[in-house]
């Protein structure tokens, strides 16, 4: 058996949870994965993951058969803690940190001296502070940085994961980490945990500054998506090819506007810029006005979509992509499911969607009368409006002429570069119609 010093608890087996848990044991760690879904534990032990990611399933197969890796509904001694849970928002925009407190309840049993306590949950400033004062007071034996800075028992870090889903395994290892400790003597510890199998830089900070540059970087990415929403809104409005235009704009060396889409989705960028609105609300209209601008992105991509099919009527509506960005399975938060069910809610509507990463409908549109999950071939054959949600590469080589007669509502830009208005369904079914 391992000594404690390898053991690694990784609480949360989720989209950052479950690739950690891999890659230690794959560094040679002895890792316990932690999650209170019964079944996802089942699901690991038997080597098989409930996630789709890159290399994920070959490197936890190989984990759990090497003996490296085995998950459990409850945290076992170890000498790192490593909080994964969701922190969602509920209603309001309010941040939800209720899976992290669970988390910390959880582990709280099993802390020993010297252990090393990482939160890696995306959480609103003060959070690891205050989960501190929760393990604190569940055990009143041990001492914490908060009441004995640098000589505490127990050692508290703030690490936020910053992995984009699709490349998680690279850039788990590839990406600079921050380490925000709540004494100095847990940042060291906590950046020697991360160097054991970080090849990037990690920088050491305190918890909030650390907590705060996390929701500063996706609530960065909002803003400028939301820049790019609009852009192609007042290039819609001019009838112009909002792709073309971004193009050309981006040519000047300091001008980076990224890609229009359907609206943000996830489980991440629509939600962290709340954690920094709630907490200082009069300071930060631009992070909520980014917010309300991709959140209504949908609403005008159905708008387009209405207006084009009254001029096919009684053709079916192909939906292509449903997930909520390139050539993920994830489906969670995706402006493509907004899209779709306010278009299933319209009487007779006919929606064949699309989605080669997933085998049935999500519970979201499924048992609508109406909506049918189908290849894109099919799709596009017999809708009159064809409506691109996701640019997944497996519709890259779609042929521009099997569009044609149809009228074209790409919001991703996915036949962009033929000189059409992207979501101009007019003048895109004037390009189709060329393009046959
Ligand atoms: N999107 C656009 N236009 C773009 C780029 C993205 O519309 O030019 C859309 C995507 O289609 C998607 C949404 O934005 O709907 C978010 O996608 P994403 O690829 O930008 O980000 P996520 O949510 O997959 O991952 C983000 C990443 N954060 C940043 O890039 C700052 C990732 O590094 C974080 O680890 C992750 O959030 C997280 O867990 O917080």
């Amino acid at each position: 058996m391992a000594s404690n010093k390898n053991r690694v608890c990784v609480v949360g087996l989720g989209y950052v949870g479950l690739p950690t848990a891999a890659l230690l044991a794959a560094r040679g760690f002895s890792v316990a994965g932690v999650d209170i879904n019964a079944a996802v534990v089942e699901r690991i032990n038997a080597g098989a993951p409930h996630i789709v990611e890159p290399e994920l399933a070959t490197l936890v197969a190989d984990a759990v058969a090497g003996g490296n890796l085995d998950a459990a509904v409850s945290p076992r001694a170890s000498s790192v803690f490593v909080i994964a849970t969701p922190t969602p928002i509920r209603a309001g925009n309010l941040a939800d940190i209720t899976a992290v407190e669970a988390a910390a309840q959880a582990i709280a049993p099993v802390l020993t001296t010297g252990n090393l306590v990482i939160i890696e949950s995306t959480c609103p400033v003060g959070t690891t502070a205050t989960i501190a004062r929760l393990l604190a007071r569940l055990r009143p034996d041990l001492s914490f940085p908060q009441d004995v800075p640098e000589r505490s028992d127990i050692h508290l870090a703030y690490c936020p994961e910053r992995v984009l889903p699709g490349q998680t395994l690279r850039e788990l290892v590839g990406n600079d980490r921050i380490v925000g400790g709540l004494d100095a003597r847990s940042g060291r510890a906590a950046r020697a945990f991360y160097r054991r199998f970080v090849d990037g830089d990690i920088a050491v900070t305190s918890a909030n500054a650390a907590e705060l540059s996390k929701l500063l970087e996706n609530a960065y990415r909002d803003v400028n998506i939301a820049f790019a929403n609009e852009v192609s809104l007042v290039c819609d409005h001019f009838g112009l090819d909002p792709w073309e235009v971004i193009d050309l704009a981006n040519h000047h060396p300091r001008v980076n506007i990224l890609r229009p889409g359907p609206g943000v989705g996830g489980h991440c960028i629509p939600v962290d810029p709340w954690f920094i609105h709630e907490a200082a609300p009069e300071l930060t209209p631009l992070i909520a006005t980014a917010r309300g601008v991709n959140d209504r992105k949908p609403d005008w991509v159905v708008k387009k979509v209405r207006k084009a099919a009254r001029k096919t009527p009684g053709k079916p509506i192909a939906l292509l992509g449903l997930a909520y960005k390139p050539n993920v399975d994830d489906l969670r938060g995706s402006p493509a499911i907004a899209v779709a069910r306010q278009l299933a809610a319209d009487k007779g509507a006919e929606l064949l969607v699309a989605e080669p990463h997933i085998q049935d409908l999500p519970p979201a549109l499924a048992g609508i009368p109406g909506v049918r999950l189908c290849g894109h071939e099919e799709a596009i054959a017999r809708a009159g409006v064809v409506v691109v949600l996701c640019n997944h590469d497996a519709f890259g080589a779609i042929p521009r002429t099997v569009l044609a007669g149809k009228a074209l509502i790409d919001p991703v830009g996915l036949f962009a570069g033929a000189g059409q208005p992207a979501s101009t369904p007019a003048a895109s079914e004037d390009a189709c119609a060329q393009a046959s």
